[in-house]
């Protein structure tokens, strides 16, 4: 086994995006390009001796194949231990765990989340730090800037390793174990939820449907829910990951998990359905004949956190990215703590959770997540639903209608323009952010705009600054509409439009969400001209 040094082939774009790089599958199969962005991350990273990196990914397409050539280039870097998830498997949320409970000083995550897989669809690589948690901006920055200057790979001539049972190696300096990849993710579940209730709840005859979407999350969901929980064999659908996830998209919406939906409309509903992405850190949560949003979803959560173990002692405070709807705000308003706002992106979190500022945080792109690790963690959501129905013995519809009496109804919407030509998109912000100054003060929608800005987040703990974040247009009643384009997205650009109404009249609540939210949808367009810039008569999703 001997160390070699190989010339750099310097690309473009390696620069990571809202939650880190993504690319076609064939990007990344261009000789060097892989190995190029790891170097510059371990470059970043600096001495490795003594530290340990954990590594996974969500078992798609060209996950191996990364996996063998990081853990040469690992040992070459000089680690004093990789842990690796067994089959090359290891969750975001999990990545967290195994990070936490193993001291390790960050791991790498190989995944494109909810993007379609196979060999023609994405792939992905992120890097978390010490804390568990997405690396921040500056961390990734130096990575991009890296990727464009270094001129060396350095790794070593050895063969594949085994990656399908637990074990031990040795590569040069460096031990190399093969984990069980669903072990420290299950142990802190276990620190926070009532299990009993919970088996008790199955006990009973209460039917779950989880669909993990041909992705990460099944082995997970099945080695919890069904060998621990009780839940009866087949309550996880779609549960064994697949290179290409099945031909599905690995994204829970009700749109990309129209069966799902269909199911829970019909006679043979459940009691509950959810389903988890790629990485198996998001979640969508269906009542029967009942679809929660996220940003709902969240507001539960908050509101009946002080009835599950882990959170008895009440929320330090809670956060959501700023698109979410402002439901969780209404509830932290009324337990008395502080809701903080962040950009798009799970990293933006990290430092709130660190400082013991917040205990719940979420998205409305269907990510809910806690301080028991710092990642969005899909089935952590499955299970905190579950033990809220276990001991407050309401349905799914019955929790969130609660809230929608206490707090009125936060109605939303998001509108997806995906495959836009970039300069186009680039174009349609432009336009519209010099637009901002003129509107204050004029009538949308019929009513005064509030506040036009572009926003910017200034980070509490550690004063770093984060500008152009989507542009928001909040009128005086509250409604509001943002856009932003998608850093997640590998072919052209998305534009996201984010339409919030709060409807404090419960005659209302029902009303259909896209009849309510019309008039926001065509302030949209009438300060974007949407339709001119993407030539789209109608956004290509809505959830
Ligand atoms: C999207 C979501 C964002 C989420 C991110 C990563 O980003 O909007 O809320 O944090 O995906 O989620 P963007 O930039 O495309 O809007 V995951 O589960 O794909 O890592
Ligand atoms: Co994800």
């Amino acid at each position: 086994m001997n160390r070699m040094t190989l010339p750099a082939t310097p690309f473009d774009g390696q620069r990571p995006g809202t939650s880190g790089l993504r690319k076609k599958v064939q990007v990344f199969q261009q000789p060097g390009y892989l190995e190029q962005f790891v170097q510059a991350l371990f470059d970043v990273v600096g001495d490795a001796r003594g530290k340990t990196l954990v590594l996974g990914g969500d078992g798609r397409y060209y996950n191996r194949v990364a996996i063998q050539t990081i853990l040469r280039m690992a040992a070459a870097h000089g680690y004093a231990r990789v842990l690796v998830g067994q089959d090359g498997i290891v969750s975001t949320p999990a990545m967290s765990a195994i990070i936490r409970r193993r001291g390790a000083s960050g791991g790498i995550v190989l995944s494109a989340s909810h993007n379609p897989g196979g060999a023609q669809g994405d792939f992905g690589i992120k890097y978390n730090v010490a804390n568990g948690g997405p690396a921040p901006e500056a961390f990734t920055e130096a990575v991009y800037a890296r990727t464009r200057e270094l001129r060396q790979i350095h790794t070593i001539d050895s063969a594949d390793l085994p990656l399908h049972a637990l074990g031990t190696y040795r590569l040069l300096d460096t031990t190399v174990d093969i984990i069980d990849p669903v072990a420290d993710y299950a142990a802190v579940q276990r620190g926070l939820f009532d299990f009993d209730a919970i088996r008790a709840l199955f006990a009973r005859g209460f039917r779950l449907r989880l669909d993990t979407m041909w992705a990460v999350g099944g082995p997970y969901a099945k080695a919890l829910l069904e060998d621990e929980l009780g839940a009866p064999p087949g309550t996880v659908v779609h549960a064994e990951p697949r290179e290409d996830f099945g031909g599905l998209h690995p994204d829970p919406n009700p749109v990309n998990a129209s069966e799902l939906i269909a199911f829970m409309q019909s006679a043979d509903a459940v009691d509950m359905a959810a389903a988890t992405d790629g990485d198996a850190d998001r979640n969508m949560i269906v009542g029967r004949n009942f679809v929660v949003s996220p940003s709902d979803s969240l507001a539960v959560l908050a509101a009946h956190a002080t009835r599950i173990p882990g959170y008895a002692r009440g929320l330090a405070g809670v956060a959501r990215s700023m698109p979410t709807s402002t439901a969780v705000d209404r509830v932290a308003r009324a337990l008395g703590i502080t809701c903080f706002e962040t950009p798009t992106g799970w990293k933006f979190f990290g430092n709130l959770l660190d400082a013991g500022k917040v205990t719940l945080c979420g998205e409305e792109s269907y990510g809910t997540g806690s301080d028991h690790i710092r990642e969005k963690d899909g089935l952590w959501a499955v299970l905190f639903w579950l033990n809220l129905i276990a001991v407050t013995g309401e349905s799914v519809e019955s929790l969130v209608r609660g809230l929608w009496r206490a707090h009125g109804r936060c109605v939303y919407s998001r509108h997806d323009y995906e495959g836009i030509a970039t300069e186009r998109a680039e174009a349609l912000m432009r336009e519209l952010r010099a637009a901002l100054p003129g509107l204050p003060g004029t009538h949308l929608a019929g009513e005064p705009v509030a506040i036009a800005d572009d926003f910017a987040y200034t980070d509490p703990t550690d004063g770093s600054v984060t500008q152009h974040q989507g542009v928001r247009i909040i009128l005086q009643s509250g409604s509001r509409v943002v856009l932003r384009l998608s850093g997640t997205g590998t072919e052209g650009a998305t534009l996201r439009v984010y339409l919030e109404r709060h409807e404090p009249d419960p005659a209302r609540h029902d009303l259909p969400v896209q009849q309510a939210l019309a008039p926001l949808a065509a302030l949209a367009e009438q300060v974007a001209r949407i339709r001119h810039w993407t030539g789209m008569e109608a956004p290509s999703v809505m959830t």
